[in-house]
This record gives C-alpha cells, structure tokens and sequence, in this order.
C-alpha cells in the first residue's frame, strides 16, 4: 500500500519518473502482489483452493508480463527496414521449461524467490511444476533451442520457426524393465507462455494439379490449383536473452482447416463428413516423429515439413514488405538457416514464392535464394538421411516437384560442364536419385539451394567433405565450412546448477556466464586445497540431491560417495549404451571372483528414450535394466555396484543429472556421432569424460588437456580400416576370456531369470554383425575404465581434473557458434533494444 501509494504521488507530481506498476515492477512486494492478482483474475482461485499448478500459472504469467515490454519492442526494432534478421528453421525447438530460465535471464531469481515465499511456497516447487515442452528428439531439438538463448543473449534479430506438435516426444514409462511410451499432453492444462496471433495465419496447398498460362503482359507463368487447403495460425513465444533487453520470438506453427464445419454435408446427415476437413488439417500438427526409424513413406512428415515451411517463408515476405517495396533486397535482409534436411523444402518453396507469386524471373530468383540459405547437416548415419518417394513428393507438392526438375535442370548443367563425360558424378549430385525406385534428395536440394553448408564439430565437417558430401565438395569448396556446436551456460549451468555458479562466481565473478572463456581463471586455484575441497562439496550436496531423486523415483538406495557414471542420452547401438553394459558386468564377475578386489565404488546411471519401432535399442533398455535388478540385488557386492536406469529422460532431467556426474560416458564409435552436446555439459558441470575420438569429444580433449580425459578405442581411419578387411567380431571372443565371460553370462539367462531368449538378439549380433565395433573396443574401454578407477581413488587428482575441465570449457558456449555463424554464414549484426522506462504516457492506456 505504502509503495503504491508513494508511486502514484510521484507520477502526479512528473509523469516522466519511472513508477512501477503491478505488471512491470521488479520489486519484492510488487510481484508478489502480482501473483496474487494473476490468481485471482487469471486462474479465478483464491489461495485457499488454488492448485500448485494455479500458482504456478499465476506466476508464470507474472513473469510474462516482464517480458512483454522487452519483447514488444524487440520485435518493433526487427521490423525496421535497415536490420537483418536470422530465421531459424527447424522441425524441434526443445526448449525445456520456461519459468526458471526466464527468471535467470530477468535477473528476478533472487526477488521471485523471495516474493514467493512470503506467499508462504517455494520457488523450486513451482518451478517443478511446468511441464516440458518436448517438441524434439534429441541434441538436435534442444541445439536449436540453446541457439535461440545465444541469438537472444547476443542481441541478434532472429526469429525461430517450427511446429506447434500437439504432442511432443512420447513420455517414457519402465514397466517390468521395458520401456513403453505414453502420449505427451502438455497443452492439457494450458500454456501461459505463448500468445496465439491467428490475424497472422496464412494458407498452405496440397495436392491438385499445376497449370500454366499466360499473364497480361504477355509472360509465362504457372499456377498451382490445390486440392486442398490448410490453415497455418502462429503461436508466439518469447525468448528472452541473458540480462539484455533483447527478446526473439519463437513462433510455432498450428494447423487448422479452412472451414471446419462443412454445413452441406451435416445437412445430409454425414455427420463424420461434416468435420473431416477439420480433423484431416489438425492431424498434421499432431505428433512429433520420432526420429532412429526409417522415414521413406511417412507421407505426414512431408506434409508437416512443407507445412511449416510454407507458413514461416510467406511470413518473412509479409513482415519484409511492411518496410519494404520489394523483395529485391530479401537476401540482404534475412539469413535463413535450414537446421538439418528437415526444411529443405524451403529452397523450392521460396522460388516458388518469388517466381509464381511475385514474378521474379528465375535467375534473380535463384541469386536472391542461394544468398538467403545456409545449411547445418547434423548427421552421417546414411539411414537419417532424407529422401521421399517421387511418387509421393509429386501427390502431394506437384508445383514444387516441377521447381525443382527446374532447379536439377540447370545444376546438372553447370556440373556437366564442370565434369563432362562423368556420369557418376552426375547421378551422385542429381536432387533425383534415380536408383531403383525413384526419390528427392533432401540433402542435395540443401546443397544446392545454400550458400554455406557446415557440419557441427570439426571432425565432422572434414567427413562430410570426404563421404556424403564428397561430390559437393568438389564442385563448390567454397561453400563448406564448421561450425561446433555449443550449449547455454544459463540453462545449463547457472539454472541447473546454482552451487557451482556460487562457487564459480565468489573466486572470479560472474561475467563468465555470458563471456565463457573466463572460467579460464580458474586455473589458478587448482592447486588452492581449501578451493578443491569447497569444489568436492558442491558435487557431493549435488550427488546426494540426485541420490534422493533415485530412491524417490525407482526405489534404488545409491550412495552418493560412489563414482557417479552416467551415460543419458538416446537409446541408439551407434551411441553404444550396451559397451557400457559389458564393461558392467566386466566389474560384476571380477567382484565376484575377488570380493577384496580394491575399486571405487561405483553407481551406473543410465537414462534415454529408443524410438518405439527399433528393436534392439528397446533390448538394450531391457539388457540394463535386468543386469540393474541382478546386481542391485546381489548382496556379495555390498552396494559396491549400482545400476540405474531413471525413466522418462528429458530437459529436466538433464538439469538433474549433469551437474551430479563424476564421469561421463561419450562412447561412440568414431565416426558416428556428429558431435554430441551432453558431452559438453557434463565436463561444464565438472564431470571428467570417457570418450572415444568422435564428434565434439576430439575437440573437448585438445581444449581440457590429454591428461584430463580418457580416451579409448579406435579412430575413425581404424574402424575403416578394420570393416574393409572384413571385420570378424567372434575373433574377439575367442581370444578375449574375460569379454567370453561377459557374453556366456547375459547368453546363459543369468540376467533374464533363464529366459536364454530374452538378450540373445543383442549378443547374436555382436557377435556375428557388430556394425559399431563394440567387441573391437571392448579391451580398451576396460583399461581406460580402469584408469578411471585409479584416477578416482585420488580424490586430490581428480579435483584438479574437474577444476580443469570447467576452466577450459569456455569454447563450447553456444554464444562462441552463434558469433561464428554471425561472422562467417549469416552477416548479421547485434541491435540493442531500448525500453521506455514505464510512465503514464507510453502505459499503453490512451490510443
Ligand atoms: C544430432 C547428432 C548429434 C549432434 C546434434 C546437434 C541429429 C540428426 N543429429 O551428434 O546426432 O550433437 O545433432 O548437432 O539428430
């Protein structure tokens, strides 16, 4: 009372001072006061009824409406005719959940927090509330998101752009050691972190026929008459940078029909007829792919692809003509970036748009497209990469099917000339693959249609140059380039990891949470034995907090003095969860057989989700959970070996499960992994890393030092080298006794009740297969893991290893790739946003 009271006299005396007000006011009291307000008027509760999740949503909006100031007059300054702007596509966006990161990037943690418990709750507890948005699979999904937190932080104008999935990525139960998956409602009790602006919706084709015909000036031209049309309304959602005034959005994309209630037909009784336009249009949006399965004839996915695709590009060309008379300057104005093949599309789409709609002539067209994309591959796996039937491409996209034979047309040219006589060459580059049946090439249409094409960690983009994009290479060099990837320090450290960031910031304050590179002074405490001791205390108050979760969430008692080793990611046999699992049951027979044995005690823990139609990943859940219920349960081990697999890996999880890691396990098989970003914050969050050279681990190893990381297993030449001279995994078996015993073990049932059955599928194939080389690097994963051990027992030396590993983490922040994209493929530069302090003039009350 007393506040508001002085506040009003104030802005009656000069309207100009700044006042706080009940939605912008950063105060204690003022935003609890507004919380109260947003229960009221928002929910319709009074405290004595609300819900957790009443104060939750009350808080949010509390929250939102911080925002909002920001995020106005970000998108204002966007819109200004002299600022390029990145355009982010991407089919996932994995945020995580909004509320704690929003309040880190407000700088309110501390005031919330107290707000809220003066309303007699707790902060964390509301926090815990928010469900996930999981509107992606994996480290692609949640690198677009932490982009999203660079651009901002960064002061970037950029804008995401994707799908509104009803359903995100499925939610994970273990019924009896098996995963099953569960759809993910997390629209159900509504999102207060998104403001639908369905003035902005645009249309979208599908089907139909193309026909030509001849314009009033006398020009050829082409129309495109649809068999249908659907909708596209878009949904905001701010993104707020880290103590800036910078807000992008993320606007996703929902599917709606044109007319949902066809009267004619409910007229005639056809009463399932009446609204099947509507439920035809809203299954588009309705569920995110998983992805590991094979995509070819998912003829949805191509239509959620075109979708989304078509919806962001005309909304670029309409918020370009607000402030612009053409789209000559299109290209000097936005950077679009396809995030994988997934948008590909869009470089037909905005040919399309220029040539059929906008009466460009094609070669203005093409110049104006190729400077306006830049394309990110994120994987090697041949399986992952896109390509549709023509058949379908041709049903459901017949205008773009003829644009690109148009674009192929007039590559393949300049590539004939460039290599004459070189069919190869030709049917490699060709967008058509014309093998057996035929199909677009999603990855070549990127290719062709971008001006820079990179891959995520060094060692990936040089394989890219040299397999799948060979031919590319060749032809256009100059387009490749890198770009490692990188993970926000805001989520990933400072909101999930508040005593490290206390820690971290009492020794060298706190600009390294947006300046990365300054943990390096760090360094010079390393040898400071009160600071490695503070340093062992915050992992073990850490490790004791996830033990906690544990018990709470699957019943298994961990002691949080063990070495905790944890492996969370997908379940995929490239990523090789079941290496792990032999080295397991490794320790498991070696205690048994010599119970005074002297290792560290150790807690394995596991955790990823297997797209539900790949069998041997749901085995490899299977195999690690029963090798969990033999050995949790075996009391000669006396808890000296613990096997976890937490269900329902996500965001949050991982915010858990980072910070309290010991060791971390990054064992692919060289080659395989673009570049993986878990391993990068685990080793942030002070974990030491068991890797192999692959992806971003190489890079990790020359920035932390040889000494600090254990390397095992083959280099990418070696496995290439092994698999052409006709890799025979039994030999490894037959000479290996110890690896004979692991197998005969899991073969005989002993994990599986007797069940021989069961886990056989799994040592079959390593068997007689074994495409990931996991018994070609069994011995060295054993005697790296035995480094570990040793190396732990010296608790001393293992501090240092972590202090070191956190102090030389500074290259691997998304704000370091998101400058790199900036200066070398997008050209884009900071804007800062300046708010209006609050006054009774700009309060938005008069018109
Ligand atoms: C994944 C790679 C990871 C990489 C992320 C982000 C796909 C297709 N690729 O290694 O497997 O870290 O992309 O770049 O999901």
């Amino acid at each position: 009372m007393g506040i508001d009271h002085l506040s009003l006299m104030a802005s009656i005396l000069n309207p100009n001072v700044t006042i706080e007000d009940d939605r912008t006011g950063l105060d204690i009291e003022t935003i609890r006061r507004a919380v109260l307000d947003n229960l009221f008027y928002i929910q319709g509760k009074f405290p004595a009824i609300a819900t957790k999740h009443d104060f939750y949503m009350a808080l949010a909006y509390t929250v939102r409406d911080r925002l909002l100031q920001r995020w106005l007059n970000s998108v204002q300054t966007n819109l200004k005719k002299d600022v390029k702007s990145v355009a982010y596509l991407s089919a996932e966006f994995l945020v995580g959940p909004h509320l704690g990161n929003n309040l880190i990037n407000l700088d309110i943690y501390q005031q919330v927090e107290q707000a809220i418990k003066e309303s007699g709750l707790n902060l964390q507890e509301l926090i815990d509330t928010e469900e996930e948005p999981g509107l992606g699979n994996g480290g692609l999904g949640r690198l677009a998101a932490c982009y999203l937190d660079s651009l901002s932080s960064l002061e970037i104008p950029a804008i995401g752009y994707g799908i509104r999935y009803e359903f995100g990525i499925f939610d994970q139960h273990i019924q009896d050691g098996w995963q099953v998956e569960i759809t993910d409602k997390w629209l159900q009790y509504g999102n207060p972190w998104e403001i639908a602006r369905p003035e902005s919706s645009v249309m979208v084709n599908f089907g139909g026929r193309t026909e030509a015909y001849t314009d009033d000036h006398g020009a050829f031209r082409v129309r495109w008459i649809p068999e249908y049309v659907v909708k596209g309304i878009p949904y905001d959602t701010p993104i707020l940078g880290y103590k800036v005034n910078t807000a992008n959005t993320l606007r996703l994309w929902r599917s709606e029909a044109c007319e949902s209630f066809n009267f004619e037909r409910f007229n005639q009784g056809d009463y399932y007829g009446a609204v099947d336009s509507k439920v035809h249009s809203e299954n588009l949006c309705k569920v995110l792919y998983p992805n590991d399965e094979p995509i070819q004839g998912k003829e949805l996915r191509l239509q959620q692809q075109y979708f989304f695709v078509c919806c962001s590009l005309q909304d670029m060309i309409r918020t370009h003509l607000i402030e612009n008379s053409s789209l000559d300057n299109f290209d000097q104005l936005w950077a679009i970036q396809l995030n994988d093949t997934h948008p590909a599309v869009a470089v037909a789409e905005l040919m399309r748009l220029l040539v059929d709609v906008h009466h460009y002539e094609w070669e203005p067209a093409w110049q104006i497209t190729e400077n306006t994309f830049g394309y990110t591959n994120h994987t090697l796996l041949p399986e992952a990469l896109e390509k549709w039937p023509l058949s379908i491409f041709g049903r459901l996209l017949p205008r773009l099917l003829e644009i690109i034979y148009e674009i192929n047309n007039r590559f393949l040219e300049r590539v004939r000339i460039k290599f004459p006589d070189n069919g190869s060459k030709m049917s490699s580059l060709s967008i058509i693959d014309e093998s057996d049946d035929k199909y677009v090439r999603m990855a070549n249409l990127a290719c062709i249609g971008s001006h820079r094409i990179n891959g995520v960690a060094q060692l990936h983009s040089e394989l890219l140059k040299e397999t799948i994009l060979h031919d590319f290479y060749a032809l256009f060099p100059e387009k490749f380039t890198n770009v490692t990837n990188g993970v926000t320090p805001r989520r990933w450290m400072v909101l999930s990891n508040p005593r490290l960031t206390e820690l971290i910031t009492q020794k060298i304050g706190n600009r390294w949470i947006n300046h990365l590179d300054e943990l390096k002074q760090l360094e010079q405490f390393v040898d400071d034995a009160s600071f490695r001791s503070q340093w062992r205390q915050v992992k073990q108050e850490v490790k004791q907090d996830l033990a906690k979760y544990i018990e709470k969430k699957v019943g298994i008692v961990v002691n949080p003095a063990s070495l905790f080793d944890v492996q969370v990611k997908r379940i995929h046999e490239y990523k090789r969860q079941h290496l792990n699992v032999l080295h397991i049951i490794t320790l498991y027979n070696r205690l048994k057989h010599n119970p005074n044995l002297d290792i560290p005690p150790r807690t394995f823990i596991f955790g990823g989700k297997a797209a539900p139609g790949y069998f041997m990943a749901k085995r490899i859940i299977k195999l690690i959970t029963s090798v969990g219920d033999v050995i949790n349960n075996d009391p000669d081990l006396k808890d000296r070996l613990k096997v976890v697999f937490l269900p329902d890996y996500n965001v949050t999880l991982g915010q858990r499960v980072y910070p309290a890691a010991d060791l971390s396990e990054q064992i692919s098989t060289a080659g395989k992994e673009a570049s993986g970003t878990g391993n990068m914050k685990f080793s942030l969050n002070g974990a030491l890393t068991i890797g192999t050279l692959d992806g971003a681990n190489v890079e990790i190893r020359e920035e932390v030092g040889a000494e600090n990381f254990f390397l095992f297993g083959l280099t990418t030449p070696q496995v290439a080298e092994v698999k052409s001279h006709g890799y025979y995994p039994r030999g490894h078996y037959d000479s290996n006794e110890e690896l004979r015993g692991v197998l005969d073990l899991i073969s005989c049932g002993f994990f599986s009740r007797g069940n021989r059955e069961l886990l056989q599928p799994i040592v079959d194939n390593l068997l007689y297969d074994d495409p990931y080389l996991l018994l070609a690097d069994y011995q060295s994963y054993i005697n790296s893991q035995e480094e570990v051990s040793e190396a732990y027992k010296d608790q001393e030396r293992w501090s240092r290893m972590s202090i070191l590993n956190v102090a030389r983490m500074g290259k691997f922040s998304s704000d370091r790739s998101i400058q790199e994209y900036c200066d070398n493929i997008w050209k884009v530069q900071p804007v800062s946003i300046k708010l209006q302090a609050y006054n009774q003039e700009n309060a938005g009350l008069k018109v």
